[in-house]
């Protein structure tokens, strides 16, 4: 390798960066940027407006008018090309008069797909495709896997010990990594559109599961626990705080002859809480019907079993392994994975260092 990075391996990249800032904020459309660039100057730009439009390049053209003309326009999602609540990108770009359009992702939006690319080259503008493509797919994974695989992008995140553990039993949160991987935690909160754990972990931790951040609190997910026999109790922080930050229990069955369960339904929906009945076993059935209401990345948080079984139905796309510098002793949880001792058809893609913790990620391989 040369090293040498070229120009528009540096816009594209700064578009990326761009992009990443409305993740978990555009409902079912993707958080696309784009940069408008004129001899080597930023002349617009812009991010997918939150709820998914106005898209970025309207937004972008807008904001260098006239000296859009002749200019290169990178867009890290193909532009589009239908009649959707607003009208095409492509002609937007077309109208402007740039001059190069330059493209990291194709969109599989099946009204699009290939058209947006066709109906600028018709039109004579340059237009070049796949430039840093595998930075643009990890930024766009939410999108591409709710549209082609009709269910959200998974990311397993694990707090683990130095010796492998997940938790003690029955003594509620302990603290494994420090604050700096907290913050990061929350960050990913942020930027996914719903957190899940198990019912285990509601009862133990009583977590609340919100993006706690200064200024980022309203970018909290939709709350989901895994509660086959509807166990979460009324007065959990989950339960209590169902009308700010909504909250979805998955029971098994609607079991309208059992008294008990009917009034603790009852109970929950009287707080806010929706019950969705869907049989907790057959996560897959749980993930199309999320992906069915816009939801395209899901965080699961915990705890060990809710892990396992989401690795056993092979539903993870991606896995945060949070490793903190302690140990906890006989007592522990065991971690379902570890580092070195990872699933499968998974490869480490990157690490970072966060204080005394290290953060190890790893992806499904395509
Ligand atoms: C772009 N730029 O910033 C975004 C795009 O419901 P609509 O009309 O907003 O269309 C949604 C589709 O638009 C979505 O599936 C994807 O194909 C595209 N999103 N396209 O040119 C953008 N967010
Ligand atoms: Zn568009």
């Amino acid at each position: 390798m040369s090293g040498v990075v070229s120009s528009d391996e540096r816009f594209m990249a700064a578009a990326i960066r761009l992009c990443r800032r409305n993740l978990g904020l555009t409902s079912t459309n993707p958080s696309v940027a784009c940069l408008i660039v004129k001899d080597g100057v930023i002349v617009g730009s812009a991010v997918t407006a939150p709820g998914g439009r106005p898209h970025a390049e309207t937004q972008a053209l807008a904001m260098a008018g006239d000296a859009a003309r002749g200019a290169t326009a990178y867009v890290t999602l193909e532009p589009c090309s239908h009649h959707g609540k607003t009208p095409p990108c492509a002609d937007a770009l077309i109208a402007s008069g740039v001059a190069r359009v330059v493209v990291a992702v194709t969109d599989p939006d099946e009204r699009v797909a290939g058209r947006g690319l066709s109906m600028l080259r018709d039109a004579g503008i340059v237009v070049e495709t796949g430039l840093l493509e595998s930075e643009g797919k990890a930024a766009l994974a939410a999108y591409l896997t709710r549209q082609t695989k009709k269910h959200p992008y998974v990311t397993l995140k694990l707090a683990v010990s130095a010796d492998g553990m997940l938790g003690r039993l029955g003594t509620g949160q302990v603290a494994i990594t420090g604050p700096i991987s907290r913050g990061q935690v929350h960050v990913l909160r942020a930027e996914t559109d719903a957190i899940l754990v198990g019912i285990g972990t509601a009862l133990s931790d009583d977590p609340e599961l919100t993006c706690r951040l200064p200024g980022l609190e309203t970018r909290s997910p939709v709350r989901i626990v895994l509660d086959p026999r509807l166990e979460l109790p009324p007065t959990s922080k989950l339960a209590r705080t169902a009308l700010l930050v909504p909250v979805i229990v998955v029971a098994a069955k609607d079991d309208k002859d059992d008294p008990a369960f009917a009034a603790r339904q009852d109970a929950l929906e009287t707080l806010g809480v929706e019950v969705l009945i869907c049989d907790p076993r057959r996560l897959e059935a749980l993930l199309a019907a999320l992906a069915t209401r816009g939801i395209s990345s899901l965080l699961v948080e915990g705890g060990a079993r809710t892990a396992q079984s989401f690795l056993e139905a092979d539903l993870v796309d991606r896995i945060l392994l949070f490793k903190g510098a302690g140990t906890l002793g006989k007592d522990g949880v065991a971690s379902p994975c570890v580092s070195g001792q990872m699933p499968a058809g998974f490869s480490l893609r990157d690490t970072a260092r966060y204080g005394a913790d290290i953060l190890e990620e790893y992806e499904r391989d395509e």
